[in-house]
């Protein structure tokens, strides 16, 4: 479905093949795409014809966990992401967060973690959640507490998107398509509950859809993602996207230090100081070791 800049909804097909910036994708033309459309009178079914994809300013793609070549592009052009994070129900782990946010730092999209759920925690579960978020506050995250059920919160949030473009992503059954209709009640959006055998979501929403919000905004919701495949990084670069490591760099002995054994390291200085935080440091290392077992493991473990 593309909108014309008439405002109408054409349903459109896409003509021809799109080798874009060199990255091969399992969809030429993701959500968020800028595209050139022809009409095509007089057919039911095809109403317009993409011709053309605009250069994206950007977009946020990942690996796909069981075809490790293929890359996924789950939107464009987005000004802000939001990831949702639940502690249960399902659960969604610090590496899960931190290969989203890495990806994101490296594609320069600004993400603000959104804790759902607040309204259904445990003691235990809340302090998990002050823990997670006073965490990724300190390194510079804004992080919110909110619950799409009761709407605490919801209009922090609305203000945050105001004439902006916002990806909301995170695990299925998080809440995503939820929040997306205490935004705007009257869009329905189809919500299932979580399973109770796994404790996960059913991965309801199933394809990404931008929606034109009446308190201007656009957003788009998006199917859960269960692992997070990074796309292929320079080793010497996945530092750099964690703001907290490239931040004190510049103290460690050698320019090109990976923060792993080389002596005089600032980042395992402050480690050890207890400056920075581990779990973000086995993110690291786990992405530097392109470790993807251990990770489809974790991912697999909720
Ligand atoms: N208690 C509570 N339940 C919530 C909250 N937000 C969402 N839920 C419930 O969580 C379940 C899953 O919500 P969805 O909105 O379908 O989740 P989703 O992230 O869109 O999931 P997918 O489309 O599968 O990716 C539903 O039963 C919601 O009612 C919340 O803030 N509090
Ligand atoms: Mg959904
Ligand atoms: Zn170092």
């Amino acid at each position: 479905m593309v909108k014309g800049d008439d405002g109408e909804m054409y349903k459109a097909r896409i003509r021809g093949r799109f080798r874009i910036e060199g990255i091969q994708s399992t969809n030429p033309v993701a959500v968020g795409d800028k595209v050139i459309l022809k009409k095509q009178e007089g057919n039911e079914k095809v109403q317009a014809v993409i011709v053309g994809i605009e250069d994206r300013d950007n977009y946020i793609v990942r690996k796909s966990v069981n075809l490790s070549h293929q890359k996924h592009i789950i939107a464009s052009n987005i000004d802000l992401a939001f990831l949702l994070v639940t502690v249960a129900g399902p659960v969604t782990t610090p590496a899960f967060i931190d290969r989203f946010l890495v990806t994101a730092e490296a594609y320069r999209i600004k993400t603000i973690l959104l804790f759902n759920k607040i309204d259904s925690y445990n003691e235990e579960q809340l302090d998990e959640v002050r823990y997670l978020s006073g965490m990724y506050t300190e390194i510079g995250y804004t992080c919110i507490e909110i619950s799409a059920t009761t709407g605490k919160n919801i209009d922090k949030v609305k203000e945050l998107m105001l004439n902006k473009t916002s990806l909301f992503s995170g695990h299925s059954g998080v809440g995503k398509s939820t929040l997306v209709n205490a935004l705007q009640p009257g869009l329905d959006l189809k919500t299932s509950n979580i399973s109770t055998i796994h404790n996960q979501g059913q991965h309801t929403t199933t394809f990404a859809e931008m929606y034109d919000l009446d308190f201007g905004a656009q957003i788009i919701d998006t199917p859960g993602i269960r692992g997070f495949g990074v796309v292929e990084m320079e080793r010497q670069e996945i530092g750099d996207y964690f703001p907290e490591f490239f931040a004190i760099k510049q103290n460690c002995r050698f320019h090109n230090c990976l923060h792993l054994n080389e002596p005089k390291c600032a980042v395992k200085d402050a480690l050890e100081e207890g400056t920075l935080f581990w779990s973000r440091y086995n993110s690291y290392v786990q992405l530097l070791e392109g470790d993807e077992d251990t990770y489809r493991k974790d991912a697999f473990k909720e």
